[in-house]
């Protein structure tokens, strides 16, 4: 008998649900940076266990929107949950727990799927406040299947963590072959990791303004060729992302390509080049195009 499932990564945005997904799958195949607002679209991450899978499903934020483009993430979440077997609730417990984590936890509860609790960044606390973290974690949602306090980034707590998702599933057949880590096209992880780079290196208003679209993904004798442009909202924020003398856009090219060469075991060569597109964010045919 084998098991396998669909599990929902809900939590407010920043908490860590992108690194959580990369760490249980093993792979770096969700963007992480410190900007809220990193994972666009619903990206799976894939746990294989002996006898079980479970598709972890990466989540954009829980929020209300505010544009068209939160608007269709926020329509993607409640699509998601409703297709899922269970989910993991992950908080972070350096932060207190606020509005959008009960919000959260009402609508978990009212989809009536099994939760698993997971507190996050227990290696910013020391052990008193991690006591408060759960205590006040598991009184957000009492009905919960279990709790972990975990560090997604260090590690700790995975295991533990890890060895209880299989009760969380129903029966049936694994989705994907052994070794595939994501339902991503290459493509998508290549555009994803581009913009993890940039996210990771600009701040304030460019993040948000900021996509990418990849032109072309070429095999060769030498590795692959990822070209991709990179679109922004203004021409300063243009000026910003390629930066003095093209100083920002080629760190961002040599980041994705060390996390796109680690990712695939092989050369990867990056080209990028910056647009300006006005309100591509309001653009439903341009959205479309971005798959978002
Ligand atoms: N110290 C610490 N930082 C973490 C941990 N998990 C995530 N982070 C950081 O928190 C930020 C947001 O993480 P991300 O996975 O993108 O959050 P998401 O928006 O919930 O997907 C990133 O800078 C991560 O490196 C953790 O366990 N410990
Ligand atoms: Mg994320």
């Amino acid at each position: 008998m084998s098991r396998s499932g669909l599990i929902a990564l809900a939590g407010r945005p920043n908490v860590g649900k992108s690194t959580l997904a990369n760490a249980l799958a093993g792979r770096h195949v969700a963007a992480v940076s410190p900007r809220p607002q990193t994972t666009r679209r619903r990206v799976s991450a894939v746990v294989h266990g002996e006898g079980w899978q479970a598709v972890l499903l990466d989540l954009p934020g829980f929020q209300r929107p505010a544009d068209r483009l939160t608007e269709r993430m926020q329509t993607t979440v409640d699509r998601s949950l409703a297709d899922c077997d269970a989910a993991l609730f992950v908080l972070n417990a350096a932060e207190p727990v606020g509005g959008g984590d009960r919000f959260i936890a009402e609508r978990l509860t009212a989809v009536g799927l099994p939760v698993i609790v997971v507190v996050n960044q227990v290696d910013r606390l020391d052990p008193a406040r991690i006591a408060g973290a759960i205590a006040a974690a598991a009184a957000l949602l009492p009905g919960f299947h279990a709790l972990h306090p975990v560090s997604a980034k260090g590690g700790d707590g995975l295991d533990a963590l890890r060895a209880d998702l299989p009760a969380l599933l129903p029966e049936g057949p694994p989705f994907f072959p052994p070794g595939v880590a994501t339902d991503q096209t290459d493509e998508e992880i290549a555009g994803e990791l581009i913009r993890e780079a940039a996210l990771q290196r600009l701040r304030e208003e460019v993040p948000h303004a900021l996509a990418v679209q990849v032109e072309s993904l070429t095999p060769g004798r030498r590795g692959r060729t990822v070209e991709a442009t990179v679109l922004v909202e203004h021409d300063s924020q243009k000026g910003i992302v390629v930066g003095r003398g093209g100083a920002m856009i080629r760190d961002i090219g040599t980041a994705a390509r060390a996390a796109l060469s680690r990712l695939w075991g092989e050369e990867v060569h990056v080209s990028l080049h910056v647009k300006t597109r006005k309100r591509w964010r309001r653009d439903d045919a341009m959205l479309d195009r971005l798959g978002l």
